[in-house]
């Protein structure tokens, strides 16, 4: 898709309200979508709810309603009409064709914003990917489109709808190309993960712009970049959070989240939101600060269920509480969220968290008494990098050890150390062997 410059532009909002919706939600989701617009470069200089029992399936809205809003575009100088609601290819290229300025719908306006925030090759592929699959249905539209804006040069009209089946198989093409890339970097990502499923993962979710990076950094001592932004992170990022804790705690950032996420991104990002799903736990992180937290919080959790990360357990993080003017504000939230984190992770020390995310880890780990045999003694770093040993004894039979870790790992130690049973089984078996050897 060609770079939508929207900076500067007016911009009208519109949502229709099918008898689906309540009221409430096209208020939540217009807000959104007027941050979305805003974070693009717009202003945003008018909105319209049309309450309608369906939607028209030519121009969307109904004809009164649409010369109304023909109207509005004229009269508040818009450059471009964003629709909240997801627009089918020829509605756009209708609405367009009748309001004589650029139509844009929801999921474009999210793939611009990741296209503008993709610095990375990986992301670069991933929203390549959405913005290609966006796309494709949509050809005849964007042609007729140039066509439209190159108007008044004799013989051109037409001429790039001829482009259209040639365009078809080139963007199919690079769909394949980009998939394959992209099964490719995550096979990368999964034989990267293996070699440390040893640790424990921890991952940051949240609402776009709560603050994620930000205590990302401070948990991690990094410096993931961190931006007054919708959608500055689109990559996950690992890194170490308690280097001497065993297993070892590592911490990713990743892209935030955002109601009605185009199911084209999700698709794209799946191997990138793998790792939310694959955390053992989520510190899911909200803008206390923001007028609709109780909103975010919704939409994470929604989003959460929909990539098959409902069942991780999570650790509430409210942020920006240096930002919270109402001191009751503030209680009600602490009282209503009681097991919840609350801080300014641009100035406090994230000691608390740290240790809540130790303390969640240690109530799930579980002991057990080993005993390695001196040949095998060269895996004794491994049940160190793996566990915790607590104990350690050198006797004739071989070194006995206490070990504390996930149950998870204390099988890894078993199925990859094979010589390091538990004590008690090693001395049972040996009691057997006496009673019925010679
Ligand atoms: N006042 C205040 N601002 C904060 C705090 N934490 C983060 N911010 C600011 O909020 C903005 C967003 O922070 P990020 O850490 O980039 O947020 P994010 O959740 O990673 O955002 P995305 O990657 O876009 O989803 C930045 O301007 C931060 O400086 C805080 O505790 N207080
Ligand atoms: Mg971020």
């Amino acid at each position: 898709m060609t770079a939508v410059a929207l900076e500067g532009q007016n911009a009208l909002l519109i949502a229709v309200q099918t008898p689906d919706l309540a009221a409430a939600q096209i208020h939540e989701s217009l807000e959104e979508l007027t941050d979305l617009s805003a974070s693009l470069g717009c202003t945003v200089v008018g909105r319209v709810v049309q309450v309608r029992p369906r939607i028209d399936p030519g121009t969307f809205l109904g004809s009164g309603k649409l010369s109304h809003v023909s109207h509005d575009v004229k009269r508040l100088g818009v450059d471009v009409v964003i629709f909240d609601n997801n627009l089918s290819p020829s509605q756009g290229e209708n609405l367009e064709r009748s309001l004589g300025v650029m139509v844009m719908d929801r999921t474009q306006v999210i793939l611009e914003i990741f296209s503008q925030n993709a610095h990375t090759h990986e992301a670069g592929i991933q929203v390549g990917l959405a913005q290609l699959e966006y796309m494709l249905p949509r050809l005849v539209g964007m042609w007729a489109h140039l066509d439209r804006e190159r108007g008044g040069i004799g013989g051109s009209k037409g001429t790039g709808e001829k482009q259209i089946d040639i365009d078809r198989s080139l963007i199919r093409s690079r769909i394949t190309r980009l998939r394959k890339d992209l099964r490719h970097l995550s096979r990368e990502r999964t034989t990267q993960k293996k070699r440390r499923t040893h640790c424990l993962l921890v991952s940051l979710v949240g609402y776009t712009n709560a603050g994620k990076s930000t205590l990302m950094n401070r948990l991690t001592n990094s410096d993931v970049q961190v931006e007054d932004r919708l959608f500055a992170t689109l990559d996950s990022t690992t890194r170490v959070m308690v280097r001497d804790n065993r297993p070892a705690i590592l911490l990713s950032d990743t892209v935030g989240f955002l109601r009605n996420l185009p199911h084209e991104l999700v698709a794209s990002f799946r191997s990138t939101l793998e790792v939310v799903r694959d955390a053992d736990l989520l510190l899911h992180v909200v803008d206390l600060s923001h007028d609709r937290f109780e909103e975010h919080i919704d939409t994470t959790e929604s989003v959460l269920d929909e990539i098959g990360a409902q069942g991780v357990p999570r650790l509430m993080v409210f942020n920006k509480i240096d930002q919270v003017e109402s001191k009751v504000a503030l209680l009600m939230a602490r009282k209503r969220y009681p097991e919840a984190e609350f801080i300014a992770a641009v100035r406090d020390d994230p000691t608390e968290i740290k240790g809540n995310i130790a303390a969640f880890f240690e109530k799930r780990m579980v002991s057990a008494p080993l005993l390695l045999e001196y040949r095998d003694s060269a895996d004794l770093a491994k049940i160190y990098r793996w566990g915790r040993v607590d104990a350690v004894r050198y006797e004739e039979d071989g070194i006995h050890l206490t070990v504390t870790s996930t149950p998870d790992n204390l099988d890894r130690i078993r199925a990859k150390v094979p010589a390091a049973r538990d004590e008690r089984t090693a001395r049972q078996g040996e009691g057997a062997l006496s009673v019925e050897g010679p």
